[in-house]
Formats: C-alpha cells, sequence, structure tokens
C-alpha cells in the first residue's frame, strides 16, 4: 500500500504521468461539487424562510412569546404518605422530596411547538436552571411534564417527558416559597412566584393546581387561582401530570 502511494507520486513528481493523472482528477473534481453544490443549498434555502420552523414542522421556541406557555402545575412537595415511622403519631414520607419533584407546562400558542432550547429557572443563584437540550414537542394544547427523575420506581409514579437531573440542572422546588420562570432568548414566557401558603396552597403531597378554568399566564400569578390537586396519581400524591388539572 504504502510502496503503491510513494510509486505513484514518484511518477507524478518525475513528470511521466502528469497528464494522465491531472487529466482524471480535474474531471471528478469538476462534475460532483458542483452537481451537489446546485441541489443542496436550494432545498436548505427553501425551509428556511418558513421562518422559526425546526425543520421537523414544529415551532422552535424562541417564537413564542409572553403567555404562549402557561406554568399549570407545580409538584414542589411531593411525599407519597406511607406508616408513622418514627412515632410522632402522623404518617410520614416515603418519597424523597428531590426525587419526586415536577412541573407541568401548557401549550397556550395555538401550534405545536418544539421546546429545545427553553430555559427553566428561578430568581436565585445560577445552578437553579436548565436548557433543555434535546428535542421536545409540546403539542398545541396540551402539556409537557419536567421531571427530576424519569424513573417511574422511585419518582412516585408519574411519566417526564423531559428530565432535568445532571448536567446543568441544579433546579430545584422549594416547599417553602420559589419561583418557576420560563425563559426563551426574547425574554419571560411565562413565571409563577408561590409564596409559602399565604396564598398558594401548601400541603405536601398536593401538586399546585392551576385551576382548569383559568388557563392564563397572567392569571396563575395569583395564588388563589391554584388549588390542591384533586385527583391521585402513581403511588398516591395528587396531582394530574400530563393532563387537564382538576381540584380538590
Ligand atoms: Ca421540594
Ligand atoms: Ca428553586
Ligand atoms: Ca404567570
Ligand atoms: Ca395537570
Amino acid at each position: 500500500m504504502l510502496y503503491g502511494i510513494l510509486f505513484s507520486h514518484l511518477f507524478i513528481a518525475c513528470g511521466e504521468k502528469t497528464t494522465d493523472t491531472s487529466s482524471e482528477p480535474s474531471s471528478e473534481a469538476s462534475t460532483e461539487p458542483s452537481s451537489e453544490a446546485s441541489t443542496e443549498p436550494s432545498s436548505e434555502a427553501s425551509t428556511e424562510p418558513s421562518g422559526e420552523d425546526t425543520g421537523t414542522g414544529n415551532l422552535a421556541v424562541d417564537t413564542l412569546a409572553a403567555g404562549d406557555l402557561i406554568i399549570t402545575e407545580i409538584q414542589k412537595n411531593p411525599c407519597v404518605l406511607g406508616d408513622d415511622t418514627d412515632g410522632d403519631g402522623n404518617p410520614d414520607c416515603t418519597l424523597e422530596d428531590e426525587l419526586g419533584e415536577w412541573v407541568e407546562v401548557y401549550n397556550n400558542f395555538g401550534e405545536e411547538i418544539n421546546l429545545k432550547g427553553l430555559i427553566v429557572h428561578d430568581d436565585g443563584s445560577e445552578s437553579e436552571m436548565f436548557t433543555v437540550s434535546e428535542d421536545l414537542i409540546i403539542p398545541a394544547q396540551g402539556f409537557v411534564v419536567f421531571g427530576t427523575n424519569g424513573d417511574t420506581a422511585t419518582n412516585g409514579g408519574y411519566d417526564a417527558d423531559y428530565v432535568y437531573t445532571g448536567g446543568d440542572a441544579g433546579f430545584k422546588l422549594s416547599n417553602g416559597d420559589d419561583e418557576v420562570i420560563l425563559s426563551n432568548t426574547q425574554g419571560v414566557i411565562d413565571e409563577v412566584r408561590y409564596d409559602n401558603g399565604d396564598t398558594f396552597p401548601d400541603d405536601k403531597g398536593y401538586s399546585l393546581s392551576l385551576a382548569p378554568n383559568v388557563l392564563d399566564a397572567i392569571d396563575n400569578d395569583t395564588g388563589t387561582n391554584w388549588c390542591n390537586a384533586g385527583s391521585p396519581y402513581g403511588d398516591g400524591d395528587s396531582g394530574s401530570p400530563g393532563e387537564e388539572n382538576s381540584c380538590q
């Protein structure tokens, strides 16, 4: 092999086969790139003007403006009540808080959206955030569930559409007061700032649920528009991850 290459180089170097070798590659070079160049860019260019299309038929997250997504449910204090193991007369949580947290978001835009690039964060330190790093389709008038743990055996028994454990995902839902903020490069799409039970519900094992008749990114700023979830899921907590809310 090496000898062959050396040999052909020698030939070229000696000028023996200059006409032969120069004619062959040049004809290949002249036909191939030109045909590729003529077809590829034009097809790409024709899809691009359809705007923020992600190439898969769904609109990109940067298309969204304030109110186009709505935070509808926040499981800040998952619990799954079990036996009274510490003997204080009250049943104890059997689910580790940080393994069972999740947030539900509703697509109010009217068209399917690819949420890749959505930034989910709070008002605190920069570590309390994550960016959706892969394609994540939210249907029109549909939901996605962001979960801290995708294992249904240890997360309280719900299906996460996107798991934010690991990487830059230090995102936690305080059991007191905290914020959930959805942003793209244009700004904030929706935010909810829940308090420590002053106006928002505050019961362990029940997700904070936006009343189903209040599907609005402004109205979800008001604590009294939220309720304790009215139906059980998974291992026994109450909530409706991925489905329309109900109130207790
Ligand atoms: Ca928590
Ligand atoms: Ca937080
Ligand atoms: Ca809001
Ligand atoms: Ca729900």
